[in-house]
C-alpha cells in the first residue's frame, strides 16, 4: 500500500524544537519491512503550510495517511485535516502520537474526520490493522465503534523492531533547535535506547505513550543504528531521547564502555534529562570518557514541598549533592525547571528561581506548567477548563495556560521573565554557558525562542 507519514507544522516555526520524528521513523521502518511504499512529509522542518502543504500531501497519493500530533499541534492541525479529508476522499486517515495516546477516543472530538485513533506505541498495532482490517487490534479505536476496553499498546520486545528508517529523514536536514537546545556539533540525531518510565511525576503523561515498564533495546542493535548514523549520514552528535536512560545503571555503563571501545567521532547527550539520583562516580566517569559534554536533568522545582507534591521522589538536598558530583567530573549541568505547578505559591516560585542560581547549574530553562492531558495534574486541571472546547489553542508553553490558584497567567509570565533574567544576567552564565554550549548554527534560533518565551503569549 502507499502510505504517507505526516508530521505537522509546529506552532512557533523555526524557533521551536525541530527534531526528526523518531516514532514515525520506527513506523516507517516496520511498514517498509512489510512491503509498503512509505513517504514521510515532515512539515515541522519544511515550514510549508496552506495550499503548498495540502498539494504535497495530495501529490504523495496515499491510500493511508498516518497523522502524528502533539496536543500543542492540534489547534493548527484541525483545519488542515478537514481540508485533507475533502482533498483525499478515499484515503484512510489514521491518527496517532502523543495527543491521541493521551486523550484516546476524545481525539475524535478534535478530528472528527479521522477513521481510526492509535494509542501507545503503534509498530505492532499498525501492522495488525493493515493485515486484519475487519478486526480491532488492541490499541486501535475505530470511529463509531465502542472501544472503551482497548489499551495503549507497548512493544514488549524491542529487539523485534528494525532500525528506524533514517533515509526518510536524513539528519543533515535538521539544523534547527534540538531538544534541550544545547548542541556542540551538527548534524545530530536523536535515538532511543529504552522505552518507558516507572516514576509517577504528576505533571507528566509520558506513560500514556511508552508505559511504565522500562524495556531495553539490545545494545548491539543500538550500536548498529549509531554506526549507521555516523557512517552513512555523517552524524557528529547523538541525542539519547529516552525517558530514563540511566534507570538501569549497568545498561548505561555498558553503553558507555562500548562507546569508549569504538571511539567513533561522535559526542553524546541525554537532552530529556537523566534522574540525578541515578548517577554515580563510575557512571559519570564513563559518560565523560564516552563523549558526554553536558548532563541535562529535570529539577522542576526548588521547593521541597512541591517536589513532594509532584511525586518527583527526590529532595533539593539530594539534587544539590548530585550536581556537585557532576561538577566534580568537570561536566556542566543543564537544568529544566517548571514554574506555576499546581499548588505553587509565589514563595515556591521564588525558591525555584533562587535554587537555579545557588545550585550553580550552567544552563537553565524555565517553562510554565502545561496541563498535559493524560497526566494526573493535566486531567485535574482540564476537568474544569474550556481549553478542550476551544481546540487547545492555549496549549503552548509560551502561553502559561494553567496558572496555580491565586496567580494569573500574567503573574506567571512575569515570574518566568524574572527567572530568566535572574539566572542569565550574571557574568558566570552569560560568558561560560553561551560560549561553551551553543552551536553557532542554532544561535539565532535560540534568540528567537528566547523572545517567544519572554514576550509572547500572556504578556501581550
Ligand atoms: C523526545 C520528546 C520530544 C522531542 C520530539 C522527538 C520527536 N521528534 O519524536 C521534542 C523535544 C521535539 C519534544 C517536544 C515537546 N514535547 Co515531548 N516528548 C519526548 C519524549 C520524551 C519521547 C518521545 C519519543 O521518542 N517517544 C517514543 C516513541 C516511540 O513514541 P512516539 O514518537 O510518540 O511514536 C510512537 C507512538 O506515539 C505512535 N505514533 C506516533 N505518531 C503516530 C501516527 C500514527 C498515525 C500512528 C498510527 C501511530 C503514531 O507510534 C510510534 C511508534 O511506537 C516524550 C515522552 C514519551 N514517553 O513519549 C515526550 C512527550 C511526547 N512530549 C510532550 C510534550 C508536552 C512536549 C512539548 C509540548 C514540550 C514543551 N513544553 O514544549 C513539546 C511539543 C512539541 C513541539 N511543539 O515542539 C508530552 C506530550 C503530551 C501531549 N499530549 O502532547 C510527552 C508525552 C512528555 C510528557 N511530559 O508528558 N518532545
Amino acid at each position: 500500500m502507499r502510505i504517507t507519514l505526516f508530521y505537522p507544522p509546529r506552532p512557533g516555526g523555526s524557533g521551536t524544537n525541530l527534531v526528526p520524528p523518531i516514532g514515525l521513523l520506527y513506523l516507517g521502518a516496520v511498514l517498509e519491512k512489510a512491503g509498503h511504499q512509505v513517504v514521510l512529509l515532515d512539515f515541522s522542518q519544511m515550514e510549508k503550510d496552506g495550499e503548498d502543504l495540502i498539494s504535497d500531501v495530495v501529490a504523495s497519493n496515499p491510500e493511508i495517511l498516518l497523522l502524528s500530533a502533539f496536543t500543542s499541534d492540534v489547534f493548527l492541525l484541525k483545519p488542515v485535516v478537514s481540508t485533507l479529508r475533502k482533498a483525499l476522499p478515499r484515503t484512510k486517515l489514521w491518527l496517532g502520537g502523543p495527543h491521541a495516546s493521551c486523550v484516546a477516543e476524545k481525539a475524535f472530538l478534535d478530528f472528527p474526520q479521522v477513521d481510526a485513533i492509535f494509542i501507545g506505541e503503534a509498530e505492532e498495532s499498525v501492522l495488525e490493522a493493515l493485515e486484519f482490517p475487519e478486526r480491532a487490534p488492541d490499541g486501535v479505536i475505530y470511529k463509531g465503534k465502542d472501544m472503551s476496553s482497548t489499551h495503549p499498546r507497548q512493544v514488549l520486545d524491542l529487539s523485534l523492531l528494525p532500525i528506524p528508517a533514517w533515509h526518510l529523514a536524513p539528519p543533515e536536514k535538521y539544523r534547527g533547535l534540538p531538544n534541550g537546545v544545547v548542541l556542540k556539533r551538527l548534524p545530530y540525531a536523536p535515538i532511543l535506547t529504552t522505552r518507558g518510565c516507572p516514576y509517577r511525576c504528576t505533571f507528566c503523561a509520558g506513560f500514556r505513550v511508552t508505559g511504565r515498564k522500562i524495556r531495553h533495546r539490545p545494545l548491539d542493535q543500538v550500536w548498529e543504528e549509531i554506526e549507521l548514523l555516523v557512517r552513512e549520514y555523517g552524524v557528529a552528535e547523538i541525542h539519547i531521547e529516552d525517558d530514563n536512560f540511566t534507570f538501569d545503571k549497568d545498561y548505561a555503563k555498558e553503553f558507555c564502555e562500548i562507546a569508549i571501545r569504538k571511539n567513533l567521532p561522535v559526542l553524546f547527550s541525554t537532552p530529556n534529562g537523566v534522574r540525578l539520583d541515578a548517577l554515580d562516580h563510575e557512571l559519570l566517569t564513563l559518560m565523560k570518557k564516552a563523549g558526554w559534554y553536558v548532563v541535562h536533568c529535570g529539577i522542576e522545582s526548588g521547593s521541597d514541598r512541591i517536589l513532594k507534591k509532584i511525586k518527583k521522589a527526590t529532595t533539593t538536598a539530594e539534587i544539590k549533592k548530585s550536581i556537585d558530583l557532576i561538577h566534580s567530573h568537570k561536566l556542566p549541568v543543564a537544568a529544566y525547571f517548571i514554574l506555576g505547578l499546581p499548588g505553587e505559591t509565589k514563595k515556591d516560585i521564588e525558591e525555584t528561581i533562587e535554587f537555579s542560581r545557588s545550585s550553580r547549574v550552567e544552563w537553565a530553562q524555565f517553562a510554565c506548567f502545561l496541563p498535559i492531558p493524560g497526566s494526573p495534574d493535566g486531567d485535574e486541571f482540564l476537568k474544569n477548563n474550556e481549553m478542550v472546547s476551544t481546540g487547545w489553542e492555549a496549549f503552548h508553553n509560551t502561553e502559561c495556560p494553567a496558572p496555580p490558584e491565586h496567580l494569573t497567567a500574567k503573574d506567571l509570565k512575569r515570574f518566568q521573565r524574572k527567572a530568566f533574567m535572574r539566572f542569565y544576567l550574571r557574568p558566570g552564565p552569560i560568558f561560560r554557558t553561551t560560549a561553551l554550549l551553543f552551536h553557532k548554527d542554532t544561535f539565532l534560533r535560540i534568540v528567537k525562542r528566547g523572545f517567544a518565551y519572554l514576550f509572547s503569549g500572556s504578556s501581550s
